[in-house]
C-alpha cells in the first residue's frame, strides 16, 4: 500500500506519526488536516523566491479566499495523490475539507475578484503579493430566527492555520494613538507555478473578548482592541467612520513600509521606485497609499512635486462600482483626528488641482470639506480601470467623464475573471474531468481551449453526460442541504439560483416577485412540467433594512409554500443560510438558470455570472455588467436576455422620471406586489417589515424593479418552457461551457500586467 506523496518525498504518513504517533488510518480528520496543514506548507515554501526586480503589490481591504487545503493540493499537483493515499486508509478528502474553518476575510466580489487575481499571478509566475487586513471575525456569520438574518459572531482563527506569524512588527502613528502592528503571511500557490504571499497585518494589541454576543457590536472607540476584529464595521456614526479610517490608514501605512523596505532591499534609491514596484488599489479603501508614500518619500528627502510624479507611476487604481454611496468621501475633520499627517499633504494635492483644472467637480476636498477618496486615485494614479465593457464606458460616459476628459490615457478596461482551479477544477471535479477526457487537459492552462468542446455540439452521448453530471451535482447539493439546513430539496426540479450580496440593485426582490406569479399560477391550476426550486444565497448589511426586509420576505414565502401542499409539488424556495465561497462552491456546479438581473448599468461586473456560465448553467438575466459580454460570447440563443437598456435606465435617472407608482397601478403588477402584504403573508411575517418593503416598492423603487418586473417574468416563463427540451438546453449548456475561456482570471491578469504594472 502507497501510503506517502512520493513526488515532493515529503510524507504524510511521517508528519503523522512524528505529529501524533499514529498511522494515517488511526489519525481523526482534524489530525489529518492539521498534518496537511504542515505537509502543504512545506511544499509551497519550496516555490517561493524573491527573482525579478519589479514586483506587483495588491492591496484591498477585502480577501475572499475561501477554504485552502484542497485548492493548494490541486495547484501543487498533489490532489489526486492525497485523496487516494486517504482513500487507502479509510479517510475522504471532502469529510477533512470540512475541519477548515473558512477564513472570513472579505464580503463579496471585490474581495472574491481579489483572490482570484492572486491565485492568478502565481500561477502566471508573476512575483506579486497581496497586502490587507487580518480580520478576527470578519464580516458576520448569518442565522435565520424568525424569518429574520440575525447576526453571529464569526471567529475563525485558530492556533495552527494558514497564518504564519512573521517578524516584521511596525509602530503606527495616529493623530491620538500609536498601535503596534504584526504581519502574518499566507502562501499563495499557483497551479503548477510559484507560491506568492498574502501579508495581512494585525494589531497586537487586539482583543476578541469586548465583542458582544450580537457578533457585530463593540466599543468603537476602544481602537487599540478593536483595530483589526471586523470587517465594515458599522458606519452609521461618527465612531464607525473612524474606526473605518483608523483601518484603512493601518493598512496601508503598514503596506506603504513594506514596499518601500523591499525595494530598498532590491536596490532602489526611492526616485527610481516604479521600477521596483505596482501597487494596485481595490476600490477606494487603500487610497490613503497615495498621500502616504509621498509622506515617506519626502521625509527620505525627495521634493514634493517629485514625490507625487513617483507615486502616480507607481500606483493604478480600479473601480468596482457607480453606485455613489459607495465611493468614500471623508469628511477633513474626521481626518485631521485620526490621521493629521496626512492632512497637508491632502490639501496640497488638492491645491494642485485647483491651480490646474477650473471644473469643481475634480476638486479633491469639496465645497462641505469633504475628500473624494477615488479623486486622489484618478489623479494621483497613472491608471483608473473598470472591470468589464460597459461599467468602463459608463465611467468614461458619464460617471466619470469629466475625469475623462481631463486624462483619456488613464482609463483601461479590465473584464473580471475567475480562477478555474477552484471555480472548475476544484467545484465541479466531474466536469473537469469529462473535459479532459474529451478535449484534453491543456484548457487547465490555457482556458481558451474550451473552445476545442464546439466539435460536440450535436454530439447525443457528450450532451447526455453533460446532463447527467449535472443532475450528480444537484444530488451533492441536495444533500448537503439535507444535512445543514435540514432541507429537502428534488434533484429532479430546476435548479434556479440567485446568490450574492443582497442589494436592492441586485434585485432578489424581483425574483420573489416571481415566486408569487408562480405561487398564484400554481393556485389556478397552471402546473409547471418540471417543478422549480428557487435558491437564494446572501448577506444583508446588518444595518441596511430594505435589504433584511427582502430576506424575510424571501424566507415568509419559503415558509408558506413549503406548507402548502397544493403548491410545494410544483415550487420551493430555499434560502442558504451564510453563503459563503465554500457553499458557493457547492450551489455553482448544480445550477440550471443563473439569476444575474441587476437594473441595467449598476452591475459593474458580476463574477458569479462567470462561475455559473463555466460550470454549465444558463444565464437569465440584463444587459449589465459582464452579462453583456458573456452575450456576444455566447450568442443570442444560449442566455435570455430581458429588461431595459442601460441607456434607458441612465436616461430615466437623469430625467428622474421614472416613477414606479404608475407600474404598480397595472393590475398585474399590483397583484403580485400587494401580495407582500396580503393576509397569508403577514400572518407568517412581520408587519412592520413586510408593510416597509411593500411601500417602499411602491413610492421609492430606486432600483426600478417594477419597469422589468413584467418582461422578468415573461422571460423566465420562457426559460421553463425551453427547459423542456433537454437535448436543446444541454447544447447550450455545452456552448455556455465551451466559450468560458475568455473569464479565466489569468486572462485578465496578463491584460493588468501587460498594460499597467509590466513585470
Ligand atoms: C463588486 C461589484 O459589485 C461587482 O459587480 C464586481 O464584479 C466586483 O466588485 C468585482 O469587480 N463590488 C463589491 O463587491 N464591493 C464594492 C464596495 O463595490
Amino acid at each position: 500500500m502507497k501510503t506517502y506523496i512520493c513526488k515532493e518525498d515529503i510524507m504524510l504518513k511521517d508528519i503523522c506519526m512524528k505529529k501524533y504517533n499514529k498511522e494515517i488510518k488511526d489519525c481523526t480528520n482534524e489530525e489529518i488536516y492539521f498534518a496537511l496543514l504542515d505537509m502543504t506548507k512545506k511544499l509551497a515554501d519550496g516555490k517561493v523566491s524573491e527573482e525579478g526586480q519589479k514586483k506587483v503589490y495588491y492591496i484591498s481591504a477585502e480577501f475572499l479566499i475561501g477554504k485552502l487545503l484542497s485548492n493548494n493540493l490541486i495547484n501543487l499537483g498533489v490532489f489526486d495523490e492525497v485523496k487516494q493515499v486517504l482513500a487507502e486508509n479509510g479517510k475522504s478528502i471532502y469529510d477533512i475539507e470540512e475541519v477548515e474553518p473558512e477564513p472570513s476575510l472579505g464580503n463579496g466580489g471585490l474581495g472574491r475578484l481579489a483572490a482570484c487575481f492572486l491565485d492568478s499571478m502565481a500561477t502566471l509566475g508573476l512575483h506579486g503579493d497581496g497586502i490587507g487586513l487580518n480580520y478576527h471575525m470578519g464580516l458576520f456569520k448569518q442565522v435565520f430566527e424568525n424569518n429574520y438574518q440575525k447576526e453571529t459572531a464569526n471567529p475563525w482563527i485558530e492556533a495552527d492555520s494558514w497564518l504564519e506569524k512573521t517578524d516584521v512588527t511596525n509602530t503606527i502613528t495616529f493623530g491620538n494613538l500609536k498601535v503596534q502592528s504584526r504581519m502574518y503571511d499566507i502562501d499563495v500557490t499557483g497551479y503548477e507555478n510559484r507560491t506568492n504571499k498574502l501579508h495581512l497585518f494585525d494589531i497586537e494589541s487586539v482583543d476578541e473578548s469586548i465583542m458582544e454576543p450580537d457578533g457585530i457590536n463593540f466599543d468603537k472607540t476602544d481602537i487599540a482592541k478593536n483595530l483589526t476584529l471586523c470587517l465594515y464595521p458599522d458606519d452609521s456614526d461618527e465612531a464607525g467612520n473612524l474606526l473605518r479610517i483608523y483601518q484603512q490608514y493601518f493598512m496601508v501605512a503598514n503596506g506603504a513600509k513594506l514596499i518601500l523596505d523591499e525595494a530598498k532591499a532590491k536596490g532602489s534609491n526611492l526616485h527610481d521606485l516604479a521600477d521596483y514596484a505596482a501597487v494596485q488599489i481595490n476600490d477606494t479603501h487603500p487610497s490613503m497609499v497615495i498621500p502616504e508614500f509621498i509622506r515617506l518619500l519626502t521625509a527620505e528627502g525627495i521634493s514634493f512635486d517629485e514625490a507625487t510624479e513617483i507615486v502616480t507611476e507607481v500606483c493604478a487604481y480600479t473601480n468596482h462600482t457607480i453606485l455613489a454611496e459607495a465611493l468614500e468621501k471623508w469628511p477633513l475633520a474626521y481626518l485631521e483626528k485620526v490621521v493629521p499627517q496626512l492632512v497637508p499633504i491632502i490639501k496640497k494635492l488638492d491645491e494642485k488641482v485647483r491651480n490646474r483644472y477650473k471644473d469643481e467637480s475634480v476638486y479633491i476636498i469639496d465645497k462641505d470639506q469633504r475628500v473624494h477618496m477615488a479623486h486622489i486615485d484618478i489623479h494621483y494614479s497613472h491608471s483608473v480601470n473598470g472591470v468589464a465593457y460597459l461599467h468602463t464606458e459608463i465611467l468614461k460616459d458619464s460617471e466619470l467623464n469629466n475625469f475623462y476628459k481631463i486624462y483619456p490615457e488613464k482609463f483601461n478596461n479590465k473584464t473580471n475573471g475567475i480562477t478555474f482551479r477552484r471555480w472548475l477544477l476544484h467545484c465541479n471535479e466531474q466536469l473537469a474531468a469529462y473535459i479532459t477526457e474529451l478535449i484534453g487537459d491543456g484548457y487547465k492552462k490555457d482556458a481558451e481551449k474550451l473552445n476545442d468542446l464546439a466539435k460536440f455540439y450535436d454530439d447525443d452521448a457528450v450532451l447526455g453526460r453533460i446532463m447527467d453530471i449535472k443532475k450528480q451535482n444537484k444530488v451533492v447539493l441536495k444533500d448537503y442541504l439535507k444535512e445543514t439546513q435540514n432541507i429537502d430539496i428534488d434533484e429532479n426540479s430546476i435548479f434556479d439560483i440567485q446568490v450574492k450580496r443582497l442589494h436592492e440593485y441586485k434585485r432578489q426582490q424581483m425574483n420573489a416577485l416571481w415566486v408569487i406569479h408562480k405561487y398564484f399560477d400554481i393556485k389556478a391550476g397552471n402546473l409547471p412540467k418540471t417543478p422549480v426550486t428557487v435558491i437564494f444565497g446572501a448577506k444583508a448589511a446588518p444595518a441596511y433594512t430594505i435589504a433584511k426586509d427582502i430576506i424575510h420576505l424571501i424566507l415568509c414565502l419559503q415558509q408558506l409554500i413549503d406548507n402548502d401542499p397544493e403548491v410545494n409539488p410544483y415550487l420551493k424556495v430555499v434560502m442558504i443560510e451564510n453563503y459563503n465561497v465554500s457553499k458557493a462552491a457547492k450551489i455553482i456546479p448544480a445550477c440550471d438558470i443563473s439569476e444575474q438581473i441587476s437594473l441595467a448599468s449598476k452591475e459593474a461586473s458580476g463574477t458569479g455570472n462567470m462561475k455559473f456560465m463555466l460550470n454549465g448553467a444558463l444565464t437569465l438575466g440584463t444587459r449589465d455588467g459582464a452579462n453583456v459580454e458573456i452575450g456576444e460570447l455566447v450568442g443570442e440563443d444560449n442566455i435570455y436576455f430581458f429588461g431595459e437598456s442601460s441607456e434607458a435606465v441612465i436616461d430615466h435617472y437623469a430625467k428622474a422620471d421614472y416613477v414606479s407608482k404608475d407600474y404598480y397601478e397595472q393590475p398585474e403588477i399590483k397583484k403580485l406586489v400587494d401580495f407582500i402584504v396580503s393576509d397569508e403573508l403577514l400572518e407568517i411575517g412581520q408587519k412592520e417589515s413586510l408593510e416597509r418593503l411593500h411601500n417602499e416598492l411602491i413610492v421609492k423603487d430606486w432600483f426600478m424593479t417594477l419597469l422589468d418586473v413584467e418582461d422578468y417574468i415573461k422571460t423566465k416563463e420562457g426559460v421553463l418552457v425551453d427547459y423542456e427540451d433537454r437535448k436543446t438546453w444541454a447544447k447550450k449548456a455545452l456552448v455556455n461551457i465551451s466559450k468560458a475561456g475568455f473569464f479565466s482570471s489569468d486572462r485578465t491578469i496578463a491584460e493588468y500586467n501587460k498594460d499597467i504594472w509590466r513585470l
